[in-house]
Parts: C-alpha cells; sequence; structure tokens
C-alpha cells in the first residue's frame, strides 16, 4: 500500500476497533478482540474492502503500532484509545519517575483546576518521553508538555499501566502532580 492508503485504512481501522464496531457490522469483545474473517467481512460490506495482507501491512506499518493482532493471527485488536467499553486486561506497572502529557494553552486553565481526564477515552494518555508529548500536543495547535511527577503518583497508590504500544495509562493525573516543562 502506498503511505496515504495507508493512513486512510489505518483512520478506519481506528474507527472500527476503538470507536464504532457498527459500521463494519462487527462487536467486539469484552477485550476488544474482533475474528479478522468478519472484519474484513464488514470491512467489505462497508465499501471499505481490505485483504487479510493489507490488514498485516497497517498492523506492522501504523506509525504507533495502534493494532496487534492475536498470537494465532485470528484476532485483532486496537492497543489503545478505545471510546467503546473494552477492558484491554494490561498489567499495573511502575512508570518511569517523569511522564509527559502534550496538550495545548487553552485547556490549561480547566487542566490546572481539575487535573487531566480521560475526556472522550477510558484513560489519560501519557508520553515516556517530551518529543512524544509535543507530537501529541501538535494534533490541537502550538503544543504545551507538562510533566508528570509520575514516581510520587505511584508512591501515593495511583495505578499506571502500559499499552502494547508504549502509552502510559492513568486514570487521572491531579493537578498536584502537574508542572508545565
Ligand atoms: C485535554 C493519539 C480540559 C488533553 C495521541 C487533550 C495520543 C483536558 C484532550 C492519544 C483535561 C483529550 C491521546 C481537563 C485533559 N480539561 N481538557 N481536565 N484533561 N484534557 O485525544 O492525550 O493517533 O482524548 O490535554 O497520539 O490528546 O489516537 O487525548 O488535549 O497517544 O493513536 O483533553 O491519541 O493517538 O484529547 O491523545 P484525547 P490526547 P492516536
Amino acid at each position: 500500500m502506498d503511505p496515504r492508503e495507508l493512513v486512510r485504512a489505518s483512520k478506519f481501522l481506528s474507527l472500527v476497533l476503538r470507536h464504532r464496531p457498527e459500521v463494519a457490522n462487527v462487536t467486539l469483545d469484552p477485550r476488544g478482540w474482533v475474528e479478522v474473517d468478519a472484519l474484513l467481512n464488514g470491512c467489505r460490506a462497508a465499501g471499505r474492502p481490505l485483504t487479510r495482507a493489507e490488514l498485516e501491512e497497517v498492523v506492522a506499518r501504523s506509525d504507533k503500532k495502534r493494532f496487534a493482532l492475536s498470537a494465532d493471527g485470528r484476532r485483532v485488536r486496537a492497543q489503545q484509545g478505545h471510546t467503546v467499553a473494552v477492558e484491554l486486561d494490561l498489567p499495573a506497572r511502575t512508570p518511569p519517575d517523569v511522564l509527559y502529557h502534550g496538550t495545548v494553552d487553552r485547556f490549561l486553565p480547566a487542566i490546572r483546576a481539575e487535573g487531566l481526564r480521560p475526556m472522550g477515552r477510558h484513560h489519560v494518555h501519557l508520553s515516556p518521553d517530551e518529543a512524544t508529548a509535543r507530537r501529541v500536543g501538535e494534533r490541537r495547535g502550538s503544543p504545551v508538555v507538562l510533566a508528570v511527577d509520575a514516581a510520587r503518583m505511584h508512591a501515593d497508590g495511583h495505578e499506571f499501566r502500559i499499552s502494547g504500544n508504549g502509552v502510559w495509562l492513568a486514570a487521572e493525573v491531579p493537578p498536584r502532580y502537574l508542572c508545565r516543562w
């Protein structure tokens, strides 16, 4: 696939596997998995045909490793970013001392008052390095990077998980653990 087709397919798969499985007439299991055959049939019926080889290419090449195939290759799921109810069975892990969150100026008053909240998603998404956080913020405008005192948060009993593609996830980040970077 050329890069533009790859991005288009990846966006459609994000829609189906994170947000609206019904557009490809599939349902996600409680862990977010869907049978590959059912997905490919559904994509075809939705007018967005995809071959098995193309799906594998999207899984392998999507810039952020957004999707994963099961070990037997028969199921696929999004690694994170869902708005539909799924429980990804990710283990709780000790985070690095500092994590980063990329956002924009206009959200700062609310973030200072109430901390980082998951908004539409299931978790607050945190990056292991500043450059990644900057790219996340850039999606919305001139990026502002916040540092999260993950060591202190963790010591205070907050749980952290890491998705299969290296995104750190937390239920929330109260304002006392945040500072502008
Ligand atoms: C902001 C992309 C007001 C938050 C990226 C963010 C990431 C608040 C927005 C992944 C707030 C939510 C996630 C509060 C947080 N008041 N605004 N209390 N707390 N916000 O898209 O972190 O391409 O749900 O700063 O690369 O931007 O989808 O989260 O600006 O990894 O794979 O509310 O999405 O990956 O936006 O991005 P999002 P995010 P994918």
